[in-house]
């Protein structure tokens, strides 16, 4: 849109920018920044608009995108444009994704580049290599305190490694998603060091306090992410002899982005790593970038107005890089990050459906799908252009995020029912087969997390100990149904590393003291390439889980009803053991995919003319696209069997 105002300001910053940006042909660069300006004007005059500095920091703000623009490698500006014309690619079927470590699943980016093979062989196509910047030695919360954005930690590789890798993963049609850690630096950062030091342009970057007066105000409504090894929010700095915010782990200092300067490095980070060759850019903890005396810090405005930006201003440098917001939060805010009060997302493409995750979850411990229902019902429509990232566990604990209206809602109480909950996955609910531990145990609140591995949640670590070969194929086929719902429900699957092999706790971060103090360990494995190769072993654990896979994903990324165009309907079936919704395909609409899954350990059956909203589905030749096979039937009742799923078409249409 041509605006008066920002345009005039525009035409002056284009005079001021550095002559060796002025003399380059900028054409792609300028039609988007001509675009978007008015966007970029408004957002940043209403996050900086009163400072007297404003026009100048505006200048170095275009500079910064054009600079990174000069630099992006031509390869990836054609891809760039092939994604400004196909602005829809995210939202295909085919994209199926896996988080690691690179020093988890092998030793090191080399050794990950050496793998790329095991990815197609299972049909992962977009890898999200969890964080590898330089961190320090023993206070890094899994790399997730960065000392140096523009480098990488040297026990996992180098920066030629990362581009030699976005290289070889380009070439293989692979999506790489990097981390961007927004919200905070190490306390071994330079700016952190500088600020030490008592340079005030660096202090200024933090929220730092000479006493408790302003800390305390916040404490009253901040509430606590690590409340066992780093409780409160602010840590005293013997050095400056001041508090700094630290709303992580204490050797995590927040940034304050109320300082343009703050954006304008973190969005040349953003564009930096862009270059490297990431198609996707994961931004970390994007709920708390903004912060108010009397808030939770989570979720406010401007949280929202500093992605908005970060956004139009990385469409103008690099548009075919997509967002994903890591945004854990109530489900309500959860769609915010999309794009407040936005038609198409222009905030994040993607983000994280942690309360799907957290619902399923409660299914696998209740048998039962009422919250699970209760919650899908309450979570918003997703944008255009936009899309959730779905995913049955991550590196991080899980959270009981859903919402309590929702619990009530299903019949439970809320406090009882997510201590219900945590016994259960903790091993300590009656017989509960799981062995996870509590996390983030707040004696306070009684809130706790659940860290553990897929497999020793659903019960396979207890069962292959027990050697009841039925209960080990009742939680192969638990972990399959899991999957199954995050391979059809509508987004982007996010399967996490080790999960399609039945990896299993590992407890030995207990002899790391780096690690010892953070259970999340426990589910960040190093791959047993021995226990991998089992894959290949007719009846074995690896086998079944990992080809079970192989064929779900196989079937979806031929299924266009599993695109993501929001063509998804909960049904309703009166039957509360079963989760079923129906899938429709945008482009031809009588091509359906009917899903159902069964969380109970007995067999359920489903009266097809009794589905209460009717979903498009005439019920002649069924087809479940998963076995190839027609389901179990009796007349138009269909018969799931315990802990099992249906993608069911209609052959007769
Ligand atoms: C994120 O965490 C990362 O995924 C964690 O691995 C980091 O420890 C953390 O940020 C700090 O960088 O909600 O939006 O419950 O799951 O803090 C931030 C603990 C997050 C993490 C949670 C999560």
């Amino acid at each position: 849109m041509y605006e008066q105002v920002s345009h005039s300001l525009l035409n002056k910053i284009l005079d001021k920018l550095k002559p060796e940006i002025r003399k380059r042909d900028l054409r792609h660069f300028y039609t988007r920044l001509g675009a978007n300006f008015y966007a970029i004007y408004s957002l940043s005059h209403n996050l900086y608009g009163q400072r007297d500095d404003f026009e100048s920091q505006m200048v170095k703000l275009v500079e910064v995108m054009a600079a990174q623009y000069i630099t992006r490698d031509s390869a990836l500006k054609e891809l760039d444009r092939v994604r400004e014309q196909e602005h829809n690619w995210f939202l295909s079927q085919e994209w199926v994704g896996m988080a690691l470590y690179a020093n988890g699943f092998a030793d090191n980016l080399q050794g990950l580049k050496s793998r790329l093979s095991y990815f197609q062989e299972l049909g992962i196509n977009m890898v999200h290599v969890l964080p590898i910047l330089e961190c320090p030695k023993e206070a890094s919360d899994g790399g997730y305190a960065v000392s140096n954005f523009h480098d990488v930690d040297e026990r996992i590789g180098t920066l030629e490694e990362v581009q030699s890798l976005a290289k070889a993963l380009r070439k293989r049609n692979i999506l790489l998603t990097l981390d961007v850690v927004v919200n905070h630096t190490s306390d071994e950062h330079e700016w952190a060091s500088r600020a030490r030091a008592g340079e005030q342009k660096y202090q200024d970057y933090y929220y730092i306090f000479d006493n408790r007066d302003i800390p305390n105000m916040f404490e009253e409504t901040m509430p606590e992410i690590f409340p066992e090894s780093a409780p409160g929010n602010f840590t005293f700095d013997d050095a400056m002899d001041k508090w700094v915010m630290t709303v992580f782990n204490s050797y995590q200092w927040d940034l304050n982005y109320s300082n343009p300067e703050v954006f304008i490095e973190m969005l040349d980070i953003i564009l930096f790593w862009a270059n490297q060759g990431a198609d996707i850019v994961r931004l970390d903890a994007v709920a708390f970038l903004w912060k108010k005396i009397g808030t939770t810090c989570q979720n406010e405005r401007e949280a929202h107005l500093i992605l908005q930006l970060m956004k139009d201003c990385c469409q103008v440098t690099a548009p075919g890089v997509l967002f994903i917001a890591e945004a854990i939060v109530a489900p309500v805010e959860i769609a915010k990050y999309f794009g407040e009060d936005a038609i198409i997302a222009k905030e994040c493409e993607i983000a994280y459906n942690a309360t799907f995750m957290a619902l399923m979850w409660d299914a696998v411990a209740t048998k039962n799908t009422k919250l699970l229902n209760q919650g899908i019902l309450s979570l918003p429509d997703k944008l255009d252009r936009a899309t959730w990232l779905n995913y049955v566990r991550c590196h991080d604990d899980i959270g009981l995020g859903f919402d309590d209206a929702d619990i009530v809602q299903a019949g439970y109480h809320p406090y009882a029912h997510r201590r219900f909950l945590v016994d259960y996955f903790t091993g300590v609910f009656d017989d509960s087969p799981a062995r996870g531990q509590p996390f983030g145990r707040n004696d306070k609140t009684g809130d706790a997390r659940i860290s553990g591995s897929l497999a020793s949640l659903v019960g396979l670590e207890v069962a292959l100990e027990s050697g009841d070969n039925e209960h080990v194929q009742q939680c192969i086929d638990l972990i399959l149904l899991l999957h199954s719902m995050v391979l059809s429900f509508g987004g982007i699957p996010l399967l996490y590393y080790g999960d399609e092999i039945g990896t299993l706790n590992d407890c030995s971060f207990v002899d790391d003291s780096s690690k010892a103090h953070d259970n999340r360990w426990m589910h960040r494995p190093k791959i047993d390439w021995k226990k991998a190769g089992l894959r290949k072993q007719r009846g074995s654990v690896e086998q079944r889980i990992f080809e079970g896979l192989q064929k779900m994903i196989a079937v979806r990324k031929s299924t266009p009803a599993f695109a993501d165009y929001n063509n998804r309907e909960l049904i309703e079936t009166g039957n509360p053991h079963l989760f079923v919704f129906m899938r429709s395909n945008p482009f031809l609409p009588s091509d359906n995919v009917l899903v159902a899954g069964n969380f109970d350990d007995s067999p359920q059956s489903l009266t097809l003319s009794d589905l209460s909203n009717r979903g498009h589905f005439e019920y002649s030749q069924l087809q479940d696209l998963y076995s190839g096979e027609s389901p179990t039937q009796f007349k138009d009742q269909l018969v799931i069997p315990p802990y099992r799923f249906y993608w069911l078409i209609d052959r007769g249409l």
